[in-house]
């Protein structure tokens, strides 16, 4: 490396957060390589990361505050400086306000970088607005739910305890895609002879690592979960002394639940034979320490909280808690950082309503009272990500909602803005990353400087904040004191940290408190929680109806979301659906055709891939596309419901169903 080398991380909403080493050279990245020194990914980056460059120096990034001056939606801008974009924007607000008060504005933002003080920049503000509140519901907060329920505020176990494990569930995890560091535990736990299964809906990009692959029918896990409880019982493959001691309800659950989930009732509703749950339940019974990590695709239905309820009691039975097993759902580091002193509650102006995330469709196109009449995109890109696309476009295309999108680059959402105002990359700003894959968290400095005239996250609110005259001192600090301000309080999570090592931006590693206990109400494991409306877990059935095919919108393997497509290398050729052979032939469809996807959300044109490896009765379509690659203009979300999960308000992307014709 001939440039100067800085420590980074990688920003993007991944478990992994990456350790980087970035090369500089005159003001510009020239490579990007994998931090060896890091504790936890070790020096390997995805595919995606291995040409940062490529994204933070891309032809395509946004250089220039700009203004429509087109029709909505159809990316006409022309050139505005970043004074009268912000008094633009502080104006019609103002206006806004007076006429329809704060709640018209809403703010829309997610995960687009995930370092604490740029993803929560905005939410101080709109708090002080008192504009409408925003439930970031999008991504799996069912699983969370769904763990709660059971485990209280239990940390989690960390990721390398899958070393211990003699049997490794990677059940509804695409890790190849999605947790390619786990993956590599796994593949080290495989060499100490552990068998590794995977419980998915078809063999995804990471099946090589599995000795045995179950799929299972969509939705359908809390049965499975229940029905291996079931069999755990009836062959007496409990530990009775853990369940009495460290359970709570298990006697209820079995006399209650349990009789109802016997082999052939759950061969039915899950697809695998009596003999598979058979050979499942008689392996996770012999197992030493069974691991179940547990992924975000099961999240995303109807019936979620209440499968990853299922799913998390499973391993109390056998008492694989003590034994170096359990369920991994990823970490949860919130309690490390007093994260209130950036979100700033207290600022709240009013009790202003809240919105779903996953509903911004409805949301726009309610008269409610106010209507929104203000959207401020920033780090999301709503137009192809969030469901029903065809109504959150209808609401874009509104002539009378005043938009604005602070983003990197011309995505769906920044062609329907009013105001589009460029973001800077994650390499020029400083930040603090946490990882919800591990815990690990570092800081991070700017290493170049901002591309054209863009701003980052922080400094475009300290903008709006002058211009609309609040006087809130959050809105002016510098980074570096409030990062100081997080770390001020002592805290038990950092009691073993190089406090000096972190200051230099190396990764370090938080332990979470009085590991090992369980942090419930009861400081048992609640298998009976008696504060839920169902106080046991049951099998809930997910949506049906009478289409065909069940829709699966699973990631991609070198794309994170809608991130990444500005990079024509890490795209795939052609936006595909996959479907079985038997499928394909009884529509008569060809391989590399042109099909139409349809429900009664929409249709959505793809190319067909007749795939063995699909089971018959489901569609994959990976990636969240943008629209200026689809032949047909809508993207997979045309077909995705804005229906919420049971608990936690998540999204249901997987749980939708479509048929499929020839174009
Ligand atoms: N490359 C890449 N990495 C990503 C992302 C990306 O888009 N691309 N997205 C990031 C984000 S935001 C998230 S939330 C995570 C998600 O990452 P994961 O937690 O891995 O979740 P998914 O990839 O949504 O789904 C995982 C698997 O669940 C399967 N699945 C779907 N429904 C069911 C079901 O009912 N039962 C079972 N057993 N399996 C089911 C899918 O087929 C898929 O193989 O990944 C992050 N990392
Ligand atoms: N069909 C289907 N839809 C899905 C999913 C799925 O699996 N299938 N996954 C869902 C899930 S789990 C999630 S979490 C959501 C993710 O939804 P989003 O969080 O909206 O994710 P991205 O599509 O990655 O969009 C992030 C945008 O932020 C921009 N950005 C990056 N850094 C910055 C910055 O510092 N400042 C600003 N202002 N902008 C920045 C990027 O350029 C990018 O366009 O998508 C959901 N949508
Ligand atoms: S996307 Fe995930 S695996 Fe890839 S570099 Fe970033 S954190 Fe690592
Ligand atoms: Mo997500």
């Amino acid at each position: 490396m001939a440039g100067t080398i800085h420590r980074s991380v990688c920003p993007y909403d991944c478990p992994d957060a990456c350790g980087l080493l970035v090369e500089v050279e005159d003001g510009r990245v020239v490579s990007v390589k994998g931090d060896p020194e890091h504790p936890f990914t070790r020096g390997i980056l995805c595919a995606k990361m291995q040409h940062y460059e490529r994204t933070v120096h891309s032809p395509r990034r946004l250089s220039q505050p700009l203004e429509r001056c087109g029709p909505k939606g159809k990316g006409s801008f022309k050139p505005i400086s970043w004074a009268a974009a912000i008094e633009r924007i502080a104006t019609e607000w103002q206006r806004i306000i007076a006429d329809s008060g704060p709640e018209a504005i809403l703010p829309y933002s997610y995960a687009g970088t995930m370092g604490v003080l740029q993803r929560n920049a905005l939410i101080p503000f709109f708090n002080r607005m008192g504009a409408s509140r925003l439930e970031r519901g999008i991504c799996t907060p069912a699983k969370d739910e769904g763990w709660r329920a059971v485990m209280g505020e239990t940390p989690a176990p960390a990721p390398e305890r899958v070393l211990d494990s003699d049997l490794v569930m990677l059940w509804s995890s695409n890790a190849a895609a999605t947790n390619l560091h786990f993956l590599q535990l796994v593949k080290q736990a495989k060499k100490r002879g552990a068998r590794v299964w995977m419980i998915d809906l078809y063999r995804n990009a990471g099946s090589g690592v599995a000795d045995e692959v179950f799929c299972v029918r969509p939705g359908s896990d809390g049965a499975l979960a229940l029905g291996l409880m079931h069999l755990l019982v009836r062959n007496g493959r409990c530990d009775d002394a853990f369940l009495a001691e460290k359970v709570q309800g298990f006697i209820e659950l079995k006399e209650q639940v349990l009789p109802d989930y016997p082999p052939e009732r759950v061969s039915a509703l899950t697809g695998l034979t009596v003999e598979q749950l058979e050979q499942m339940a008689h392996a996770f019974a012999v197992a030493k320490a069974p691991f179940i990590s547990l992924g975000g695709g099961l999240a995303h239905y109807s019936n979620s909280a209440m499968t990853v309820r299922s799913i998390v009691a499973l391993p109390t039975l056998t008492g694989a808690w003590e034994r170096g097993g359990g369920c991994f759902v990823g970490t949860s580091t919130g309690a490390a950082l007093p994260m209130a002193k950036i979100t700033r509650p207290d600022l709240l102006c009013g009790s202003p309503r809240s919105i779903n995330m996953s509903q911004l469709g409805d949301a726009l196109m309610r008269l409610d009272d106010p209507p929104v009449r203000s959207l401020y995109i920033s780090h999301s890109n709503p137009a192809v990500v969030a469901p029903d696309q065809n109504r959150v476009l209808q609401g874009l295309a509104r002539e009378d909602l005043f938009t604005v999108v602070h983003e990197r680059f011309m995505t769906d959402s920044a062609r329907y803005a009013d105001i589009l105002l460029p973001a800077t990359s994650s390499l020029e700003y400083g930040d603090l990353f946490r990882s919800y894959g591990s815990y690990c968290v570092q800081r991070t400095c700017s290493v170049i400087p901002p591309v054209g005239k863009s701003k980052s996250n922080r400094e475009v609110i300290r903008l709006l904040a002058a211009a609309m005259d609040y006087r809130e001192d959050i809105f002016f600090r510098d980074d570096e004191e409030m990062i100081a301000e997080l770390l001020a309080e002592p805290n038990d999570w950092w009691a073993g940290v190089d406090r000096q090592a972190f200051q230099e931006g190396r990764p370090v590693v938080l332990t979470p408190p009085r590991a090992g206990r369980f942090h419930t109400p009861s400081g048992k494991i609640e298998i009976l929680n008696p504060r839920l409306r169902d106080p046991l877990p049951c099998y809930l059935e997910p949506y049906r109806d009478e289409l065909p095919l069940q829709l699966v919108t699973a990631p991609a393997l070198k794309t994170l979301n809608s991130t990444f497509f500005e990079r024509d290398e890490l795209r795939e050729p052609q936006m595909s659906i996959r479907v079985h052979p038997a499928e394909a032939e009884r529509r008569g469809l060809e391989d590399g055709g042109s099909v139409h996807v349809f429900n009664a959300l929409g249709e959505v044109e793809f190319v067909l891939r007749i795939d063995e490896k699909v089971p018959s009765g489901l569609a994959v379509a990976e990636g969240v596309w943008w629209r200026e690659f689809a032949p047909g203009g809508r993207t997979v979300n045309a077909l995705t419901s804005q229906r919420l999960t049971d608990l936690g308000g998540g999204s249901t992307f997987y749980d939708n169903r479509v048929d499929i014709r020839r174009c």
